[in-house]
């Protein structure tokens, strides 16, 4: 981690794109464990903020979203939601994060639509020849 990454004495910062799926698990998971945080929005559809120098250095995966701790970087939600709601979690928490991680995402959101409909293609940015997620479809 560099030194500017580093919080001392300040809130989390959690990297964070609205409409993106596991950024919401880890606003949920941040919020359910009472955990207060500052957001950095990032443009993933549009400017590509992900592939941005500063943003790689966080998050070399280029994905969001990244909590950035006093201590350490986590770039996984599931890291996230874990270390929000407890490293340990009980049964039922355990149940909720499996859930949320069954669904088969990128079929159900733009990953899906992206591959069945090539019109969505051309008005989607992120299916850019930079975007990693349209090489992933
Ligand atoms: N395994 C990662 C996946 C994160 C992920 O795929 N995020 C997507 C948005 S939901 C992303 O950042 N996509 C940007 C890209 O592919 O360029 C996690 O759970 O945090």
């Amino acid at each position: 981690m560099t030194e500017s990454a580093k919080l001392s004495g300040a809130k989390p910062r959690l990297y964070q794109t609205p409409s993106s799926y596991y950024s919401m698990i880890a606003r949920l998971a941040l919020a359910e464990g009472g955990i207060a945080y500052e957001r950095v929005f990032v443009d993933i559809h549009f400017r590509l903020s992900q592939q941005q120098p500063d943003y790689v250095r966080l998050n070399p995966g280029m994905t969001v979203p990244t909590l950035v701790l006093a201590d350490r970087i986590l770039v996984q939600s599931r890291d996230i939601a874990e270390h929000a709601l407890g490293s340990t979690p009980d049964g039922e928490t355990k149940a909720w994060l499996d859930l949320h991680y069954g669904y088969p995402i990128e079929e159900l959101t733009f990953g899906g639509i992206l591959a069945r409909n090539p019109l969505a293609r051309i008005m989607i940015p992120t299916c850019g020849p930079k975007s990693r997620s349209c090489s992933r479809l």
